[in-house]
């Protein structure tokens, strides 16, 4: 296949990538059964950091059909990049994979965890194919051309709402893998200033309605996408986590932002962030007579970070 995808190829591509979603998802039924059973789990970073047979699994079979179909196209798989290979990203298409996101809910038996299969092409997420088999949950999207849960009902299912403020928010916001003294004090004072009440002693409370951790950065970006969350962040992500979650959000009426610095000068996400490892997504709000969509959107990603104490990850 040419380097230049048509519209025809990337049509192909994605009813290709949707197959391949829930063939993997088979994969890791099968998978959640046998690592109930064992308790085989290995770790990775640290004791949080888990690893299991079926990460490593799923993922070949994914780079198997995909070699197969695409051979001239570029992988990068968070397991792939664990065992050390560190493919440079170019304009070529790319297909940026997390094979079981979520993996300690799959450890668990926890039905939140999935497959995260982004096409980068001309170094933009432009496919997102993000399959939740335990609950038959397939969300799927193309830059420009929407997105969809289960193919056919297409995001967010209901009209968006306004976003008034944090106040009203329904947050997704994850513990993640660093649990040093500074980052856990960074992460649970940023986590107060958001939820906290300024009537009682935390002056800089926002009370926001509430917080969800999931567990899966990808289930995040598509729940945000549906309108059941109505932002996400964290820092710790990998492009493999966020590759498709941003097709999929963008395609549903939401924005992505990147660090602090970019985000309060009101700069979107760009490819250069993708390995930032620092991300945030809002949902698609409604256009109003005094502020359009990617203004409130803008506006709200400021009032976050004014809470935010950042870290670097490490
Ligand atoms: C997970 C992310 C999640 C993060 C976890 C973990 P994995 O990915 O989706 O957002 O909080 O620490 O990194 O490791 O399950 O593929």
């Amino acid at each position: 296949m040419a380097s230049t995808l048509t519209q025809k190829d990337l049509d192909e591509i994605l009813t290709f990538t949707i197959a391949l979603a829930r063939k993997a998802g088979e994969l890791i039924l099968e998978g959640s059964k046998a690592i109930l059973a064992s308790h085989d789990v290995s770790e990775k970073k640290n004791a949080v950091d888990l690893v299991t047979e079926y990460d490593v699994r799923v993922e070949e079979l994914v780079r198997g059909e995909i070699e197969k179909a695409y051979p001239s196209f570029a992988f990068i798989g968070e397991e792939s990049y664990a065992a050390g290979k560190r493919p440079e990203l170019t304009d070529a298409p790319t297909f940026c994979v997390d094979p079981i996101d979520g993996t300690t809910n799959f450890v668990h038996g926890f039905p939140h965890a999935c497959i995260s299969l982004g096409l980068l092409y001309k170094r933009e997420p432009t496919i997102g194919v993000v399959f939740n088999p335990f609950l038959n949950q397939l969300y799927s999207a193309m830059k420009g051309h929407g997105a969809y849960v289960n193919e056919l009902t297409r995001l967010p299912a209901n009209p968006p709402a306004p976003f008034p403020s944090l106040q009203t928010a329904l947050i997704g916001m994850e513990w993640g893998s660093d649990r040093s003294a500074s980052t856990m004090g960074k992460k649970t004072r940023t986590f107060t200033r958001i939820a906290g009440d300024p009537a009682h002693d935390i002056p800089e409370g926002k009370m926001a309605h509430g917080f969800r951790s999931l567990g899966s950065a990808a289930l995040n970006y598509c729940a945000v996408a549906a309108g059941q969350l109505d932002m996400y962040w964290e820092i710790g992500c990998w492009p493999w986590d966020v590759a498709a979650g941003i097709v999929i959000a963008r395609e549903a009426g939401g924005e992505v932002f990147g660090d602090k610095e970019s985000s309060v000068q009101g700069k979107v996400f760009t490819d250069d962030m993708l390995w930032g490892r620092k991300y945030i997504v809002i949902r698609g709000v409604a256009d109003s007579p005094q502020e359009k969509s990617s203004e409130a959107q803008k506006r709200i990603v400021k009032e976050f970070y004014s809470c935010v104490e950042e870290w670097e990850q490490s």
